[in-house]
């Protein structure tokens, strides 16, 4: 039998504090009408950017649990993986992707280890080769500007135009997924935008999306960003319709947290943004690349 709602497998980290990975996976995979089944790679007391952070890692816990699911005969319509507790489960998620995954599941990796420059403060630098293999076994990837020259063996650009970053997004599909998307793009011709693009390798389209910069970075983004687009791929939105509700669902929950004052920027207000997933998508937002 079909699932009734769509079923989504989101292997992320549970984070206590500061807004990320589960605790904006399900609420936003929730309000968009999919089941979410946690497999929790780590938990922690708070997010790596905040210091002092207790993880305890799952890497031992997860064999065991994926088991018990195969034994269960769960089927997902979607595979969502993002922050890992170890190298070493990138080969579990591979293995999961190809056990659980197929023709019918959407799999979609965020190799969620590094922004502005740096690798997160618990990621080894083995992630990064183990993200890149792991990004073959992926439909969509949505890494950060850094996160996609870690995986190309690139220094990370200052800024890009427009044909080097179709080329960019090439180079990523040779690695596997026929839909690679980056966020946080420093595009030459739109500074004040905060923007992301992506490529289908499909039909051969390049799409890009943003909204106007708001002076201010809040955690967790990239996380919100890769979650609506999961979200939306599978309620059936083409890639760029996808591509503009999530920078248009990141822009709202900052837009709304950024008039507070007092807030610092790890408590991005999710929930005031949530009823918002419920309109239907405009589709005024996006681009194609010439
Ligand atoms: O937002 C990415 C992310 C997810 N999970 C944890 C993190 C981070 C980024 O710092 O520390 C635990």
């Amino acid at each position: 039998m079909r699932n009734p709602l769509p079923r989504v497998a989101a292997i992320h980290d549970l984070s206590g504090f500061g807004r990320c990975s589960l605790t904006v996976v399900i609420p936003i995979l929730s309000t968009m009408g999919l089941e979410v089944c946690p497999l929790p790679t780590a938990v922690l007391s708070a997010h790596t950017g905040i210091s002092g952070f207790k993880i305890f890692d799952l890497t031992s816990q997860l064999p065991d649990f994926i088991k018990h699911w195969a034994d269960l005969g769960l089927k997902f319509d979607g595979i969502y993986s993002g922050f890992l507790g170890s190298a070493e489960q990138a080969d579990m998620v591979s293995s999961f992707i190809d056990r659980f995954g197929g023709p019918d599941c959407l799999a979609v990796v965020d190799p969620v280890m590094a922004d502005f420059g740096r690798l997160y403060a618990s990621m080894p630098p083995e992630m990064i080769g183990e993200m890149r293999k792991l990004a073959q076994k992926a439909q969509v990837i949505t890494p950060n500007i850094t996160e996609a020259a870690f995986m190309l063996d690139r220094p990370v650009p200052s800024s890009l135009n427009e044909a080097e970053v179709k080329e960019w997004l090439k180079a990523l599909a040779d690695l596997g997924p026929a839909m690679p998307v980056i966020t946080s793009l420093p595009l030459a011709s739109r500074p004040d935008k905060s923007v992301v693009a992506a490529y289908n390798r499909e039909d051969g389209r390049f799409w890009l999306a943003g909204r106007p910069q708001v002076p201010t970075q809040y955690h967790g983004t990239g996380d919100i960003f890769s979650s609506v687009l999961t979200g939306s791929l599978l309620q059936g939105d083409s890639l760029p319709v996808a591509l503009d509700r999530s920078c248009q669902f990141v822009a709202t929950a900052i837009r709304t947290t950024f008039g507070y004052s007092g807030l610092s920027h790890h408590e991005i207000l999710l929930e005031r943004a949530l009823p918002t997933l419920f309109t239907p998508p405009e589709s005024g937002g996006y681009d194609l690349m010439a």
